[in-house]
């Protein structure tokens, strides 16, 4: 692996990013990027990391929604991807930056016709890493129909207060989450009363389509699956020059504290190091 594949992109897009928070590019992943994510999958169902959760799993319906989060190093396929495909320098340019470090994967598996929606939320107020260049690139290798979509509220990622947060455990998920020491806005009803208030982003998507959104732009309320449908679905998150390494008053999730510390990386430090590998906007992957 010595370049990442490039992909064209509009400025018109790059600056969608920046007004929305997030945006659909079409056709970014082929069929050998899409097959790569697609044995990473097989391979990280029989082979967990130790932050897997099975957010549903009901024996009788045979519903299952199964989660992980991984650095590159976990799996030699997402590794590849992350690296070698147009995902890198695509997070590059729209962070307007020379470079994107690859931070770490999230997974989502749903099996056919599991009915469990994404709880609202911003990703980067979880994170161990804050900065405004701080990216996720989001795909599925299903198709993605209409009324099943993960959905964005326009503007979000530019609110002056971060969203209330919400528990992703395994036995709670969706439930309050109760933080002292920071001034959250309450969450609204954003599936229901509130929903006429705020102005939702979403878009059916084929198999190779991504959606390109900022680490604080509030997202949820996909997954809803039809019978008979599955989703896999895979988002990478990215981190540009700007971002530091922070600690939580809550806790980071997912917390990779100890693995930085591992890799020499500490609070305000940029997590640059063998765990987070950086690719240029050119497509260079750096050692
Ligand atoms: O795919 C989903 O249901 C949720 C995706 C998500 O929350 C994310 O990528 O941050």
């Amino acid at each position: 692996m010595e370049k990442s594949e490039l992909f064209p992109v509009d400025q018109e897009d790059i600056d969608a990013f920046w007004r929305d928070g997030a945006v659909v590019l079409r056709g970014v992943l082929n069929e050998h990027w899409r097959r790569e994510l697609a044995d990473g999958i097989t391979l990280n169902l029989v082979q967990p990391t130790s932050r897997r959760v099975d957010w549903v799993r009901d024996e009788t319906t045979g519903d299952h929604l199964f989660h992980d989060q991984l650095t590159v190093a976990h799996n030699p396929h997402y590794e590849r991807c992350m690296l070698a495909s147009p995902l890198g320098p695509l997070a590059a340019r729209f962070m307007a930056s020379p470079t994107a470090l690859a931070f770490y994967a999230t997974v989502f598996v749903r099996s056919p016709g599991t009915r469990s929606r994404t709880p609202w939320h911003q990703d980067q107020t979880y994170w161990c890493a804050d900065g405004r260049q701080a990216l996720s690139i989001w795909t599925a290798l299903d198709p993605v129909p209409a009324g099943t979509e993960l959905e964005f509220v326009r503007g979000s990622h530019l609110w002056e207060k971060p969203l209330a947060q919400t528990n992703f455990d395994e036995q709670n998920l969706g439930g309050e989450r109760e933080i002292e020491d920071i001034d959250f806005m309450p969450m609204p009803d954003f599936s229901g009363a509130d929903r006429d208030r705020f102005e939702f982003l979403g878009w059916p998507m084929e198999p190779g389509d991504v959606l390109v959104f900022h680490g604080m732009t509030v997202h949820g309320g996909s997954g809803d699956l039809p019978a008979g449908l599955q989703r896999r679905s895979i988002s990478t998150q990215w981190l540009g020059p700007d971002a530091r390494v922070t600690d939580r008053p809550g806790g980071c999730n997912p917390d990779w504290l100890p693995e930085l510390a591992q890799n020499g990386i500490g609070l305000g430090d940029y997590p640059a190091c063998a765990m987070c590998p950086t690719i240029t906007a050119e497509g260079t992957i750096l050692p």
